[in-house]
């Protein structure tokens, strides 16, 4: 048994206790959250850990949506427009998956870990990321990304996808979570992506989808044409959009889904996936992309991303936080702080179904430790203090081990 105490702790419960002069006793899981005084005397053999004054301990962070097997990209691929960026993304990927190693996974692993980052849903395209994330101590969700447009090819490429999809499962754990993802609309065959998602409704497991993310893809979906006309007449003859927007939403009907991006959603679509998945908002990637941001105040089922670096600069979850601030500035900061740790928290580990992002009883206890460094005056701000400054943090626990 461990007892760990910090100044405040933010619980991400019900009513976002904010607790004051508390501890919490924890093993692989929360035990206990009491006065501290009553815990030490409660559990008088404990292995007791303080921090000091302005101290926070906060459920360890929640990154839902990232590409790792991408890490290696910096100048290669072209942003501005989501065209342009995926023709950059097909001319490059074999380069920049080459570049990437175990080690250079393991080393952002560990990064994200002193960051903060305790479990991360990884999008694996190829299956270079399994090794890595298997054997760092790190929570994983790795989703087993299918794709393919071209209808003589899907059954050779779901025999590809459910090979890598099987040799995850062989690997599953507490920690190791295999799972599915479409990757989009345009790139991905109906018939490719019912398969996967009968194989997900029969397995359990939860889904990711990359959606209306570009103009261009709207337009695709809408009517076949523009950008994604062009770009998709290279694998396939005249090609035309498999599905529109409603049907890709229906598809997913019954099955636990992230929604990813959503920028080109009108305020009908996303309240009707807001009411019945969860919506994952990527807002630097959205920048660099195709400029443009997802309005999020209204949205109740809201996780916040980091995506790859192969539309990002930072797989830190703090800048992305950050950077939410300046991207979202119409409304009040505090507020706007608030439903964005909240996202990367208690939202997160109900996107990943996982018993996770909470401070409570029986939730695993993946905890950090965030020291702000001054005094504050106001409660309600403490969630900005801890996004405008923090970088790193002093400790980063995952189910009850220190890391
Ligand atoms: O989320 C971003 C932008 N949207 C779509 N795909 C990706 C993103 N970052 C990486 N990707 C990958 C995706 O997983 O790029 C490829 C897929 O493997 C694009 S399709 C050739
Ligand atoms: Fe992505």
């Amino acid at each position: 048994m461990k007892i760990i105490i910090s100044d405040y702790i933010l619980t991400f419960d019900e009513e976002l206790r904010i607790l004051k002069n508390y501890a919490i006793a924890y093993e692989k899981k929360i035990i206990e959250i009491d006065a501290k005084e009553k815990l030490l005397k409660k559990y008088p053999d404990a292995k007791v850990k303080k921090y000091e004054k302005n101290s926070v301990l906060l459920p360890g962070l929640i990154n839902v949506h990232i590409h790792l097997e991408y890490i290696k990209n910096k100048t290669r691929l072209e942003y501005g427009e989501f065209i342009k960026w995926l023709k950059s993304v097909v001319k490059y990927r074999e380069e920049l998956v080459k570049l990437t190693s175990d080690d250079a996974i393991e080393v952002a692993l560990k990064e994200l870990m002193r960051c903060g980052t305790t479990t991360i849903g990884e999008i694996s395209s190829f299956g270079e990321d399994i090794k890595p994330c298997k054997n760092s101590k790190i929570n994983v969700v790795l989703f087993n990304e299918i794709l393919g447009s071209n209808p003589s090819a899907v059954d050779v490429l779901y025999q590809d996808f459910l090979q890598r999809y099987y040799a995850t499962l062989s690997l599953k754990d507490e920690r190791f979570i295999p799972s599915i993802s479409i990757h989009s609309p345009y790139s991905t065959h109906p018939i490719l992506a019912k398969k996967a998602l009968n194989l997900a409704k029969d397995s359990g497991c939860v889904v990711s989808t990359h959606f209306l993310e570009s103009k261009a893809e709207r337009e695709w979906l809408e009517n076949g044409k523009g950008g994604f006309s062009e770009f998709l007449g290279k694998f396939t003859p005249n090609p035309k959009p498999l599905t529109n927007i409603n049907d890709y939403i229906n598809l997913f009907k019954g099955v636990h889904t992230l929604f990813t991006h959503l920028t080109f959603a009108n305020k009908n679509e996303i309240k009707k996936i807001d009411s019945e998945f969860y919506i994952t908002s990527c807002p630097v990637s959205n920048r660099l992309l195709e400029n443009k941001k997802l309005e999020i105040k209204d949205i109740k089922n809201l996780t916040i991303a980091t995506d790859g670096l192969t539309s990002n600069i930072s797989l830190n979850l703090w800048d992305e936080l950050r950077n939410a601030i300046f991207i979202h500035d119409s409304w009040d900061m505090d507020e706007l702080s608030k439903k964005l740790l909240t996202a990367v928290t208690k939202s997160a580990g109900k996107a990943l179904r996982l018993n996770k992002g909470i401070l409570k009883k029986d939730f695993d206890a993946d905890m950090i430790v965030v020291k702000i460094e001054q005094d504050f005056e106001d409660l309600k701000s403490i969630y900005k203090w801890l996004i405008l400054h923090t970088k790193e943090v002093e400790k980063t626990i995952i189910m009850g081990e220190d890391i």
